[in-house]
């Protein structure tokens, strides 16, 4: 069996499970918190995937640490019951998904956040300073995982820049324009069918989690084009749409139950990469 290492509400862990709903891979669910407990940056975590984030897939033979690399594995698994087995589809179906990838959620949300609610900023920058601080002294007690470590609090320093350095108005104005631009391109979707024809691929999984992210953020206005409004809610009718979890509002309830679950999950580092 399958173990998929997510928290509830982030993006990436969304995109996972929305792909293997998608393709009917069965997985048990081992929950993180990546807010306060920080789970992904403790010693065993970071042993199965050193870049310290969620998603990972783990099975017998099988360690994937990153949710584009678990799209893949969902897209092959599914072989002809998703676009992405068509010649004839795969290119567009990879710069769709790719320019995907070229967006950064992060900077999105939280400019967002941070341009409703400027007192968040005092927040974000001392739970950065503070993970920037606890990264470099485990560099320091730990060298030979000191690399890794020194990684993510280098990345941890570029997100503090992003939000502290410029105006947070503009940060946002250029994260939406990115994000029209990437819709703009995608192609035109005929009405009943999906992105790439009538199956679906990898590219609608990632599309829909997006969506779902710009409706959290309010941003919806971003999809204008009425071909996508029409995909998205389709989309939403999917059953693996229902199955993956995917948030469309910050659900506080929820997500205080999935930090209290992921205390008691267990994170074995043993295995290894296929
Ligand atoms: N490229 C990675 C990005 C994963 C990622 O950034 N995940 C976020 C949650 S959505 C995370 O783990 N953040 C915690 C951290 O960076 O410490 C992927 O696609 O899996």
């Amino acid at each position: 069996m399958l173990e998929l290492f997510h928290a509830a509400p982030s993006y990436y862990s969304m995109v996972a499970r929305l792909a293997l709903a998608e393709a009917q891979v069965p997985y048990s669910s081992r929950l993180l918190d990546i807010h306060f407990a920080k789970q992904q940056l403790s010693p065993a975590y970071r042993r199965l995937n050193p870049h310290m984030t969620v998603p990972t897939l783990r099975g017998p033979g099988l360690l994937l640490t990153d949710s584009a690399e678990i799209v893949a594995h969902a897209a092959a698994q599914a072989g002809e019951q998703w676009a992405d087995a068509d010649p004839a589809r795969q290119a567009g179906i990879a710069e769709a998904v790719l320019g995907h990838y070229r967006i950064s959620i992060e900077t999105l949300t939280f400019s967002k956040l941070l341009s409703s609610r400027p007192w968040f900023k005092a927040v974000v920058t001392k739970v950065l300073s503070g993970v920037i601080g606890s990264l470099e002294r485990q560099a320091k007690r730990c060298p030979e995982q000191a690399e890794p470590l020194l990684a993510k609090a280098a990345l941890n320093r570029e997100r503090l820049a992003v939000f502290t350095q410029a105006p947070i108005e503009q940060v946002l104005s250029e994260q939406r324009q990115q994000v029209a631009a990437y819709l703009a391109l995608l192609p035109p979707v005929v009405a009943g069918g999906w992105l790439f024809g009538r199956q679906v691929s990898s590219a609608d999984v990632v599309l829909a989690v997006l969506c779902a992210r710009l409706e959290m953020a309010g941003e919806l206005a971003l999809l204008s084009r009425p071909d996508l409004q029409g995909w998205w809610q389709r989309m939403q009718q999917r059953p693996a749409y229902a199955v993956a979890d995917v948030w469309t509002r910050f659900q506080r309830r929820r997500f205080f139950k999935a930090v209290l679950e992921a205390r008691h999950t267990p994170i074995n580092p043993s295995s290894s990469r296929a």
